[in-house]
């Protein structure tokens, strides 16, 4: 099958006085050891900063650095006539980014009021950009969080609790106002349902991403005992409580619900994380996935049936490289495609641990968990890079991959998508699996 293509990972993030545990080189290494031949990852611009100068301060901390190509989307953090300017230049074919971020949570970081936040997705329509929206109510957790801490709730249990199910659907459904949009990062059955009504009344490509993490375990370990273990869970959206979170993730990629799985990779060590000891949010918010995305959705979608694996192709790479407007280039098997190839060997057994796994964080969120299918070898760019087991990357073999604007499949699609408006022509029509007759076509 094509190679991975993780559409959401942070590497060397600073964040809540903490600093991501993973940098380019090994977090890349961990990405080809799972089958994953490309990342997109986050520029977070402090507010007030330069995007192009946060732009080159990440070119600076990758390049060198990543075992595998990689592309950049951009955060707007904050909104003004410059940073609209900045835009502008960051879509040129100089900085090759297609995609910006936006914030509607992290009230003390990176949030952008409603009207900042249509500015933004407004400039991005005029580029031809996409925008994507982290859709949580940065003002709800904020005045949840003040009433838990009052009251004594202090663990890391009061992470969900401040920002419940509720908290990330009204932030879709708000943030649904302006398309074409894709959420990252959708975390509950609630996030979905809003997604999917919002279809229904809207005619351009509103695009979901879910996560590892969503698909692979879920909130209850956030009532954990331990400190370590409860904190380690921290990422936001939350894991969520529900237990039939997980599977109605798993379902939802296949009914193409969500068009696209990633990581969210963010991961911060044990000493990290207990900076939100006696409080949590002041927790660093991340988990590991970079590695296990594809094994993880495997076990949880393909064995089980839910799933057939042409649809997996599609959620975990295919689709994430028309979206991003690196088709063919990316995410097919083709002449003049490059050379990034898994074989896959849907036998191979292993528990996944933070004893062996290959990521620098030390502690795994799946720890314990058997899985039947991982990569065999990976061809990252035509050379063998995980060679029957055995990992040979070369730390700055891979490239930065500008991705253009204009994609014709985001501004395009919906003009002959009279029948099903919300879902671009080219993402990947899913086919449940049905006895071994997987749809036809591998990515
Ligand atoms: N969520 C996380 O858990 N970490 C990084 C940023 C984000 O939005
Ligand atoms: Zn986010
Ligand atoms: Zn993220």
């Amino acid at each position: 099958m094509p190679g991975g293509i993780d559409p959401h990972t942070h590497f060397e993030l600073e964040m809540m006085g903490a600093k991501c545990a993973d940098d380019f080189y090994k977090g890349t290494r961990a990405a080809v050891a799972g089958g994953t031949t490309c990342v997109i990852d986050f520029v977070l611009p402090q507010k007030g900063q330069s995007l192009l100068e946060a732009y080159n301060n990440w070119r600076e901390k990758a390049d060198g650095k990543v075992c595998c190509d990689y592309g950049l989307h951009v955060g707007v953090t904050w909104w003004s006539p410059a940073v609209k300017k900045e835009m502008q230049q960051l879509t040129s074919e100089q900085y090759g980014v297609n995609s910006f971020k936006m914030f509607m949570a992290y009230k003390d970081a990176w949030m952008l009021d409603d009207y900042d936040l249509y500015c933004a997705m407004e400039t991005c329509a005029e580029l031809k950009a996409l925008p994507q929206v982290h859709a949580e109510n940065g003002h709800i957790i904020a005045r949840n969080t003040e009433k838990l801490l009052a009251k004594g709730v202090t663990g890391p249990e009061g992470h969900q609790l401040s920002r419940d199910e509720e908290v990330e659907a009204e932030a879709v459904n708000r943030a649904c106002a302006g398309a074409p949009l894709y959420i990252v990062h959708m975390m509950s059955k609630s996030a979905v349902r809003a997604l999917q009504l919002a279809r229904t009344r809207q005619r351009h490509a509103l695009i979901g991403e879910t996560l590892a993490a969503t698909v692979g375990t879920d909130g209850t370990h956030y009532g954990n005992a331990c400190f370590r273990h409860a904190a380690a869970h921290v990422l936001s959206p939350p894991l969520r409580p529900d237990p039939s979170t997980p599977q109605a993730m798993c379902e939802a990629l296949a009914d193409d619900h969500l068009q696209l799985i990633g990581s969210d990779n963010c991961t911060f060590h044990e000493k990290d994380k207990q900076l939100g000891k006696g409080n949590f949010s002041k927790i660093p918010n991340g988990v590991n996935g970079v590695e296990d995305r594809m094994a993880i959705l495997w076990q949880k979608a393909v064995n089980t049936g839910i799933m057939d694996p042409c649809r997996f192709v599609a959620v975990t790479s295919s689709n994430a490289a028309k979206v991003f407007n690196i088709w063919p280039q990316k995410g097919r098997i083709a002449v003049n495609s490059d050379a990034d190839i898994v074989v896959w060997d849907p036998k191979l057994e292993r528990t996944i641990s933070a004893a062996n796994h290959k990521q620098a964080v030390d502690f795994n969120i799946f720890e314990g968990q058997h899985v039947v299918g991982s990569p065999q070898y990976v061809v990252v760019n035509g050379r063998v890079c995980l060679d029957d087991g055995e990992l040979r990357v070369v730390e700055g073999f891979g490239k930065f991959l500008k991705t253009p604007v204009e994609s014709p499949l985001i501004y395009d699609g919906h003009q002959s998508q009279e029948e099903a408006p919300h879902r671009p022509e080219f993402l990947e029509a899913p086919v449940r699996v049905t006895n071994g007759t997987p749809s036809p076509d591998l990515g």
